[in-house]
């Protein structure tokens, strides 16, 4: 009895061990429902967002097989059917025709078939000539394998592609001998190359080496995978959701994915570490023949390169919107409290707004910027003019509900001479600086910026803001998200996040910046978009009408508001609830 029980508790022990590897690959902290009874909600219900991108209830992450069809924007994501922690792994769906307004459909893609019984994970969208649309996604196979299936709509002639199916040939991509099968997901969308060979990407990883390992097909049927991947990258770890995509040198115009490349096309390769849980991208050049992406070097090819958002934000994707020949990038935002807290409350995860982007005029980054659309919830708003805001002091905002707003504003900065000097170690880590110089120490040129989401005596804040250091022959322009006092809840999840922006500050001083506030989430936007943040908070009494706004200058510089404009937001149908 007691070898064979031994024997017993060792497969019991290998078992569990695999689902463990497989399920930690995913890299989302997976409960098997049901747990014990969750514990009393500590979090409003009032902190749901009311404009940002959600289900209903439960979990979701990450936004899946983007597009545009005949008239209708779909979003799949990633969504828990039974609870609001990750697991049981299913594609939602939901359509809009203006990217605001969301109806909820019944999930596109969930487990049945062999090659993703075990799950089914992120993927793609490519239309196939004769305005065919096909999603590649991850399915978790009856191995616990990570493979690539096909899906196609049951009925070209529903407006809203409600059912999807998968053909019996699946997966048309399987991990070879030899490749590592928990670390092989996440086909991007297709781009068709000369030759007439569709081409894409799977995330993976060889050791610690991040990797896009490349295949090609004629018919979408038969996937060969390329001798070398398209690129790869020392000690990045897993290449989780990749996204490759061309954009045009100059202007803010989209382009479709597979658009031919020529001298005025950049191609940009986005992927999402695992290992940090941060994104970054590069910008480079494609080679159409060799199949071969080369970043042009001019930032970091690894954890400390450029970034969408320098704050919760995750297993993004862009997609090209033939409507109105833009390039839209979603991501998902995912909570900051508990998991406790989250089995609680019944939701969890969020996408951000929608973002256009395009390649800045020194095509040395991405811009961003809401997509139009957003301005189309903007209702009763305030307007603050040529206003000086007092050193050491602030300025509140008044007259609107200010837990669900759009907020525009443009500061005027003199005085720089008053910045405080610029230590060079402070280079590569703008997020420790923001948590070392946070929004209440007092500084030369800034801090400078919003308290959002803040009781009336601001105890609790959420602040957003600028500081500018004098360097060797240029000034350093820091911008922050510093939620350290956002709630009184105790230990709370509250990280400071922050980068450089890459401008030279105008003669005139003044510099902008846009933050989207919706109840637990902040995202802000600094400079037209050069740099992006996005921050979850759960404040305990800034909430709902309690919420207030108010514009501060913590340094000796003086800063005056040239203009704000805050607009209240109306609540868009979301989802049905
Ligand atoms: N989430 C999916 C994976 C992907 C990860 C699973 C990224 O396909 O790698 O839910 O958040």
């Amino acid at each position: 009895m007691g070898p064979r029980r031994g024997a017993g508790w060792v497969l019991a022990l290998l078992a569990l061990a695999h689902w463990w590897a497989v399920a930690m690959e995913a890299s989302h902290a997976v409960y098997e429902s049901p747990r014990s009874a969750p514990p009393a909600a500590t979090v409003s219900s009032e902190l749901r967002t009311r404009y940002h991108f959600r289900p209903p209830r439960n979990w979701i992450n990450d936004p899946n097989g983007p597009m545009y069809y005949n008239g209708v924007y779909h979003l799949f994501y990633q969504y828990n059917p039974n609870g609001s922690v990750w697991g049981h792994i299913i594609w939602a769906h939901s359509v809009s025709t203006d990217l605001i307004n969301w109806e909820a459909l019944e999930p596109a893609i969930y487990p049945t078939i062999p090659s993703d019984i075990n799950g089914c994970w992120s993927g793609s969208a490519t239309i196939l000539p004769g305005n065919r649309p096909v999603i590649m996604y991850t399915g978790i196979d009856s191995q616990n394998r990570q493979v690539q299936n096909v899906a196609y709509p049951k009925n070209l002639s529903d407006p809203y592609l409600r059912e999807w199916v998968k053909p019996e040939y699946n997966p048309v991509i399987a991990p070879g001998s030899g490749m590592d099968a928990s670390a092989f997901r996440d086909p991007t969308t297709a781009w068709l190359g000369g030759g007439g060979h569709w081409k894409l990407v799977v995330g993976s990883k060889w050791n610690k080496k991040g990797e896009a390992i490349l295949y090609r097909s004629r018919d979408f049927v038969r996937w060969i995978k390329a001798k070398h991947s398209l690129h790869a990258a020392r000690d990045t770890g897993m290449w989780e959701c990749p996204d490759f995509y061309p954009v045009a040198l100059r202007g803010q115009r989209g382009l479709d994915t597979s658009a031919a490349g020529g001298s005025d096309v950049k191609h940009i390769l986005k992927v999402s570490l695992a290992l940090t849980r941060y994104e970054y991208y590069t910008i480079g050049t494609y080679d159409h023949v060799k199949d071969k992406y080369v970043p042009d070097g001019t930032s970091p090819d690894d954890h400390t390169g450029l970034r969408y958002d320098y704050g919760n934000f995750y297993a993004s994707k862009t997609f090209f919107d033939p409507k109105k020949n833009r390039r839209i990038l979603w991501g998902w935002a995912n909570e900051s409290d508990t998991v406790d807290d989250d089995g609680a409350k019944g939701w969890a995860g969020i996408q951000a707004i929608p973002r256009t982007i395009w390649l800045s005029r020194n095509g040395r980054q991405l811009m961003q910027w809401p997509i139009e659309e957003l301005e189309s919830l903007r209702s009763k708003h305030i307007v603050v003019q040529n206003t000086q805001v007092p050193r050491g002091g602030f300025l509140e905002v008044q007259g609107i509900d200010s837990s669900q707003v759009d907020v525009e504003v443009t500061f005027e900065v003199t005085g720089l001479e008053k910045a405080e000097a610029f230590d060079p170690s402070w280079t590569t880590n703008a997020e420790a600086l923001c948590g070392q110089k946070r929004a209440n120490v007092r500084g030369g040129a800034g801090p400078f910026g919003l308290h959002v989401l803040a009781s009336a005596n601001m105890e609790e804040r959420t602040s957003v803001f600028f500081r500018i250091f004098k360097a060797q022959t240029k000034y350093k322009f820091l911008m922050c998200h510093d939620p350290t006092r956002s709630t009184l809840r105790p230990n709370m999840y509250k990280p400071t996040f922050a980068s450089f922006v890459d401008v030279d500050i105008p003669e005139s001083g003044k510099i902008s910046l846009r933050s989207l506030i919706d109840h637990s989430v902040v995202e802000s936007f600094g400079v037209g978009g050069t740099t992006c943040i996005t921050s979850r908070v759960y404040p305990s009494t800034a909430i709902g009408r309690n919420a207030h706004l108010f514009v501060f200058n913590n340094g000796l510089a003086n800063v005056k508001v040239s203009k704000l404009k805050a607009w209240e937001m109306k609540r868009p149908f979301m989802n049905g609830a």
